[in-house]
């Protein structure tokens, strides 16, 4: 061979060893990774067998859609925290963390992500179990609303530490009133029944007005052997009840009292007599209210105007009177709405719905 095709031929066989020597150093590396990855993993299984708490199970997702108007969206708890949660002793009936009376105060900014910090055992969609014992009920916590996001950031900051403390196997749900039609909080509260147990298998509903934050955690929420109104005492009437009768604001039902009184109306359309007409159900199907004492029961409302669209309804003073005659056939068994998305944020599931118009 004449001396330029050798040094031709020298100079392909140089480069062919350094492709095959970086192709070498590629393939180690990959192994080498793998390894420590499974190595890894393994470790983390083992701790997390042997209950180390060092292993940390988190799903912060970001807030995302999960569903349209027909899907089913479920929030289950992932298997293994189903699974430990049946081995685990039932929470005591008093839990044992509670603070008692606490500041409330509604000057200082919310950042949300800040709460989701705050509170990392809240997993996606506002849900939450007990590490420690087995919940006592499973509560589904239902918010009607619309155009209150200051009101609900309060929310959120104040409950979810509180029904943490108090042990509950819960989860949160803002029903949002799509368009501008006339506000129908009791709607909402039945559309929040029917989608909550779309989704999970709750025992215990809390129907909570968003601007109502409860000054001590003794004031449990959850269901009781009658009907419950929890906020009894408030600071917006000098911390008395208006009047005996008076049930608005935030009440708890388990499923069977909720069933034996068809719910809310649907037909109740602007401000006032919705709760009242919910008081009446109860008593003509033979049940009374349970209340906290109203030290236990202190509330501070968030000072607001008064929304657009939820104007004094004329027609409550007619419809509260007329309660026995309408209330087998207007409720959770003439429930009809439209789902227009459903949103798993990372402290609440937002369910924002379509609920029709005024029929007349
Ligand atoms: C009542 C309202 C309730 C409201 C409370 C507290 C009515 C019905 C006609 C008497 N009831 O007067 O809906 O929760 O005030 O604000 O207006």
């Amino acid at each position: 061979m004449s001396g330029p095709g050798q040094s031709c031929l020298q100079r392909v066989s140089i480069a062919m060893v350094f492709i095959c020597a970086l192709h070498l150093v590629v393939v180690l590396l990959y192994y080498f990774n793998t390894f420590q990855a499974m190595k890894t993993f393994i470790q983390a299984q083992q701790q997390h067998k042997a209950g180390d708490k060092r292993v940390k199970v988190t799903w912060e997702l970001p807030a995302i859609v999960t569903s349209g108007p027909d899907t089913n969206s479920t929030t289950t708890p992932p298997p293994e925290i189903r699974d430990r949660s049946a081995d685990l002793p039932p929470c005591p009936e008093t839990p044992p963390h509670l603070v008692g009376a606490q500041p409330v105060e509604f000057s200082h900014h919310i950042d949300l992500n800040e709460v989701k910090r705050q509170n990392p055992e809240v997993r996606d969609g506002g849900r939450y179990m007990p590490k420690e014992c087995k919940a006592l009920q499973k509560v589904a916590l239902i918010i009607p609303f619309r155009k209150r996001e200051e009101h609900l950031k309060y929310w959120l900051y104040y409950l979810h530490p509180n029904l943490q403390r108090q042990q509950l196997d819960y989860g949160v749900y803002v029903i949002e009133q799509s368009g501008e039609t006339m506000f129908n909080r009791a709607k909402l509260m039945n559309i929040g029944y029917a989608e909550a147990l779309k989704e999970y298998d709750y025992d215990c509903f809390i129907f909570s007005d968003v601007d109502l934050i409860p000054m001590d955690d003794r004031n449990i929420y959850k269901c009781y052997s009658q009907p419950r109104h929890l906020s009894v005492s408030i600071d917006k009437f000098g911390f008395r009840l208006p009047y005996n009768q008076c049930f608005g604001g935030v009440s708890s039902f388990s499923k069977e009292q909720f069933q034996k009184i068809n719910g809310f109306p649907n037909n109740y359309w602007g401000w006032g007599g919705e709760d009242d007409d919910l008081y009446n159900r109860i008593t003509f199907r033979g049940m009374s209210l349970s209340r906290p004492d109203v030290v236990i029961g202190r509330y501070r409302m968030i000072v607001h105007e008064r929304d657009q669209k939820n104007d004094p309804n004329p027609e409550r003073f007619d419809r509260i009177g007329r309660t026995k005659l309408t209330m087998d056939s207007d409720g959770l068994n003439s429930l009809t709405y439209k789902v227009i998305e459903v949103q798993k944020q990372p402290l609440y599931t937002k369910v924002i719905v379509d609920v029709g118009s005024p029929s007349r």
